[in-house]
């Protein structure tokens, strides 16, 4: 009897320390840093299990994963915007995974999993619209504008930024949106219009609303969450979503096919979708809706139930033929007009 209590014990000392090592899991991350960087410290503290992770955006990992079909090297898609997870799913890059927590989430999470036959499911959700750094608004008399139609005003000539959509989820949100409101001609002939007031188009979605907090310029095309997070970090943002009506994005994690640590994906995944897994993300200064119904919405997170939201059709821009048909025009007709 001692020996069978001395054996349990030794077993529960060996169980104990979370950080021992148990395997690696290696990721790409596209939500910001320091979201990712909680993530990998918060997942390997309770496991023990290391995560490689590496930072990117959502058009940029849907690239890789690609690239590295025959070969995959990444296990875990964490984060970023829910069309090419689904383009993803539809090209055969991930892997079914149903969690035992989809029971704990909201619809719109659930729809994402079900669209995509369980290849990827929705860990948040966020609205797009303009964030606006008001101290320069004030200086060029130029006020938060408030609808798609304020963007193409003259004298924002240059002061507005957006992401490229091949790069950036983000951005083509906004394409998929504009052609959902206005219709495909009208939003094409839109873009044009808006071609000269964009001072750039970057790289990583997140990145204009980090200049418009900055003063480097006015306006940009962003999901509001991130405007919480500049103004928390305490530079002047104001946000508004537009009076047209706007889209939003089911933000997705999916497992890679083929992953080499599959076991340590599906428990990332089950803690990404729990209350537990959710909780922190205002802490790492994610304002995003967390897609678990028991995790607390911060006071500060925009509430997508006072917004203006179209039925935005996943499925349909979510797909490979339309995302890259878009994607396509978009260079041809907009990105390579002089500005
Ligand atoms: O910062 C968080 C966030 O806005 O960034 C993600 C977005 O995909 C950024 O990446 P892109 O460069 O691909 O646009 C969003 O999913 C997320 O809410």
């Amino acid at each position: 009897m001692k020996r069978y209590v001395m054996l349990a014990a030794a077993a529960l000392v060996l169980a104990a320390p979370a950080a021992r090592a148990q395997g690696t899991v290696s990721v790409l991350c596209s939500v910001q840093l320091e979201w990712c960087q909680a993530v990998s410290a918060e997942f390997t503290r309770l496991t023990g299990i290391r995560v490689a992770m590496v930072n990117k955006g959502s058009g940029e990992t849907f690239a890789q994963l690609k690239a590295e079909a025959a070969n995959p090297k990444t296990d875990l898609w964490f984060g970023g915007t829910g069309d090419p997870h689904l383009q993803a799913a539809e090209e055969n890059l991930t892997e079914v995974y149903k969690s035992p927590r989809m029971g704990d989430l909201h619809p719109w999470a659930v729809k994402q999993a079900e669209d995509s036959g369980f290849k990827t499911v929705g860990i948040y959700a966020g609205a797009l619209g303009f964030g606006y750094n008001p101290e320069l608004g004030k200086k060029k008399n130029i006020a938060l504008p408030k609808c798609w139609s304020d963007l193409l005003n003259p004298a924002l000539k240059g002061d507005i930024q957006v992401a490229n959509p091949a790069s950036s989820g983000t951005a083509y949100t906004m394409i998929a949106t504009l052609v959902q409101v206005m219709g495909e001609d009208k939003a094409f002939d839109y873009m044009k219009r808006l071609h000269p007031n964009i001072g750039a188009y970057t790289r990583s979605g997140v990145a204009p609303i980090k200049a418009a907090a900055r003063g480097e310029t006015l306006v940009s095309i962003s999901f509001i969450h991130d405007g919480v997070t500049e103004a928390k970090a305490g530079f002047p943002m104001a946000t508004a979503t537009p009076c047209e009506g706007t889209g939003y994005e089911v933000g997705s994690i999916s497992i890679v096919k083929g992953a080499r640590n599959l076991d340590a994906a599906r428990k990332m995944v089950d803690w990404a979708l729990s209350v537990e897994g959710q909780s922190h993300m205002p802490k790492a200064g994610a304002f995003q809706v967390p897609s678990n119904r028991n995790a607390p919405l911060p006071p500060e997170a925009p509430k997508l139930s006072e917004i203006k939201l179209i039925a935005y059709d996943f499925k349909k821009y979510g797909s490979s033929a339309e995302r890259r048909r878009l994607l396509d025009k978009w260079e041809k007709e907009v990105n390579s007009l002089p500005r």
